[in-house]
């Protein structure tokens, strides 16, 4: 199975890059200059519409986007990975929690604090709550450790640990100082599949 990633290495599709080393996927990168307009030029748009990398297009064609739509798929795809718990047992629930919840509730409740010129959204409200409580969330899914299903690695550490890494550097507030969390992402930086997708290519 070969699939071709478009892919930018300061970007979000850096994390979808470290699940295709994970699963050991044959895959393809195909670099767009964001900066150059690259993804919004029309060749692109037509592949995705939202011109938004990573965009993974599978060898039938199929267009995957979203990290925890694609992290998924390939956890499933490539089960001798063993990143993806069996459907329907307790674990799989707690992957899909926190992949879902990188997305949906982690990154928009990020760009509220780091971003936000006006009051708070109510926090009843939006489906992220705030970013505090989000810090809390995360800081209990990560007790005891020392990953998110407790001594197995599994796909949810792939967006969490990518996540917390990366507002780590943009200087997000509450994960520099968290011990728990730098020695999350410490170990999961440390992982071969991670620096391996950090090579140019
Ligand atoms: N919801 C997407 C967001 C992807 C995203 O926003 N990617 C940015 C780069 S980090 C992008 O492609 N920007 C280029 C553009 O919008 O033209 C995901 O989580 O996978």
């Amino acid at each position: 199975m070969t699939m071709t990633l478009y892919y930018n290495p300061q970007s979000r599709a850096s994390v979808a890059r470290w699940m295709l080393e994970e699963v050991g996927a044959d895959y393809a990168l195909q670099h767009l200059d964001i900066a150059k307009g690259e993804s919004r030029a029309p060749a692109f748009l037509a592949i995705n519409p939202m011109g938004k990398i990573p965009t993974l297009v599978l060898d039938d064609g199929t267009v995957l986007t979203e990290n925890g739509a694609i992290i998924a798929w390939l956890a499933d795809a490539y089960p001798k990975a063993g990143l993806m718990p069996p459907a329907g047992s307790s674990a799989r629930g707690t992957v899909l929690r926190w992949l879902f919840f990188c997305g949906s509730c982690f990154e928009p409740a990020l760009t509220d604090r780091m971003m936000r010129a006006q009051a708070p959204l109510p926090k009843q409200t939006v489906g992220w709550g705030d970013y505090d409580e989000v810090i809390d969330a995360i800081e209990k899914a990560l007790s005891p450790g020392p990953f998110v299903l407790g001594d197995s690695f599994s796909a949810a550490d792939v967006y969490l640990g990518a996540s917390l890494a990366w507002a780590g550097q943009f200087g997000a507030p509450r994960v520099r100082e968290s011990r728990r969390i730098q020695d999350y992402v410490g170990r999961i930086t440390a992982r071969d599949a991670f620096v391996r997708a950090q090579t140019a290519q």
